[in-house]
């Protein structure tokens, strides 16, 4: 057994040994983590909001200014989530002969800890991965992205701040470079060194290959460089630089990108068939109207965003009648929360609930037009929702009724 344990040790060392850089240090993993710490806090955030607008609590405040409110916060959610990804792998190289020490298990604490940078690493690499790929639109797994990534990311966030607490006196004593160096000092002058920190941050300071500054500096632009060449799919501002993001500004009918196509969502004929009314109803009340009724009612014309929960987001100038005009022919109560119908039938898509707080806004519209021509059938023809702040999948297309609920 003790034989065992020896080689183990041994083996263990000599691989930690060949892939072992002067650049790791507690101070690097310090600067990498609160990077890390900082991207991951921002995503979380935007994250939840998300979430809670598209399954809105009771006590949910739903805000349509600024109209670009969703564009900025689903922006930023999904830039961060694409910046962690360099910074993640950096941290994880920075930490991981940690892996291979040995003992493997000192104590039931120090297990506990383990287990739960293990499970934060495993929950945060399936997190990138399947956000990564939820950009591309492609969702190759049974289950859920929108429900196990929300888990996910509360089990990322719980095992964050259990490490972060756990590793805090070490945090505290590498968090600035004067700290570092007295902690080194004291270390070396103690007479005791600290096996771990002290051959590294010495190696380091020598000079040799690499140093610290310069790899962080490649951390920082090759960050800087993921988050410039995709972050063009949110903010226009960056849209020339956008090499990578699936998704190009100003492409697709009407200048405005897809997400699905009218074909797609078997809606083609039903949408441009002679017999197309838009029902409204509240309580016993209903009306129909025709599409020439409905261009005969007050037009009204903004210029709104549709801001992808997948990233990508599109200014337009829409046209149509106000939800609240609308809603106002049938008598509903200016409270009342809307049902939105789409001929396209079932799956996420088919329906979306509107609170009062966009129907009631004088932005929010059936749009009939986009751009200054009628809507194109992929983008709804011949009537969709466009409403001020709110994520893309809740601007239902190819709509045909509108109820109270
Ligand atoms: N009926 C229906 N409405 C829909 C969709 C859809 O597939 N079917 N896609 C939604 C999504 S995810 C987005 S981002 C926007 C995209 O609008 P656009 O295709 O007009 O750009 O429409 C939303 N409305
Ligand atoms: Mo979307």
């Amino acid at each position: 057994m003790d034989r065992l344990t020896t080689f183990l040790q041994q083996r263990m060392e000599a691989v930690n040994g060949r892939f072992s850089s002067p650049l790791r240090s507690r101070r690097l993993t310090v600067v990498l983590g609160r990077w890390l710490g900082l991207a991951f806090t921002v995503c979380f955030l935007t994250g939840l909001f998300s979430h809670l607008l598209q399954d809105p609590p009771a006590w949910m405040l739903f805000l349509t200014r600024p109209v670009w409110l969703y564009v900025a916060t689903q922006g930023i959610h999904v830039t961060t989530g694409i910046a962690s990804i360099p910074l993640l792998v950096a941290k994880l190289w920075s930490v991981y002969p940690e892996l291979l020490r040995w003992p493997p298990l000192k104590s039931v604490v120090h297990g506990l800890e383990r287990a739960s940078i293990a499970l934060f690493v495993a929950a945060s690499l399936v997190e990138v991965t399947i956000g990564l790929l939820n950009t591309f639109q492609w969702y190759p797994w049974p289950f859920s992205f929108r429900d196990v990534h929300y888990w996910l990311a509360w089990v990322i966030i719980g095992s964050l701040a259990l490490h972060i607490a756990v590793k805090m006196p070490l945090i505290l004593a590498h968090w600035s470079r004067r700290s570092d160096a007295a902690t080194i000092a004291a270390a070396t002058e103690g007479g005791v060194p600290d096996s771990k920190t002290l051959p590294a941050a010495a190696k380091a300071r020598t000079g040799h290959g690499w140093s610290r500054r310069g790899f962080l500096a490649a951390i920082t632009a090759g960050t800087g460089v993921v988050v410039l060449t995709t972050g063009g799919q949110s903010f226009a501002w960056l849209s020339s630089l956008n090499l990578f993001a699936p998704r190009r500004m100003d492409t697709g009918p009407q200048a405005v990108p897809i997400n699905r196509t009218a074909a797609q969502a078997g809606v083609a004929d039903a949408a441009l068939g002679p017999d197309w009314v838009l029902t409204v109803s509240s309580g016993s009340v209903q009306k129909t109207f025709t599409l020439a009724q409905l261009a005969a009612l007050p037009q009204y014309s903004y210029g709104l965003p549709i801001a992808c929960v997948e990233g990508w987001s599109q200014g337009a100038q829409w046209r149509g009648v106000r939800v609240r005009d609308l809603m106002a022919t049938v008598g509903a109560p200016a409270d009342a929360e809307l049902q939105i119908s789409s001929m396209e039938k079932g799956g996420v898509y088919g329906r979306s609930f509107m609170p009062a707080a966009y129907s009631q806004d004088e932005q929010t519209l059936l749009a009939l037009e986009l751009n200054g021509e009628p809507l194109d059938l992929d983008h709804g023809y011949p009537a969709r929702i466009i409403a001020p702040g709110r994520p893309g999948v809740l601007q239902t297309k190819w709509v045909h009724k509108v109820e109270v609920i």
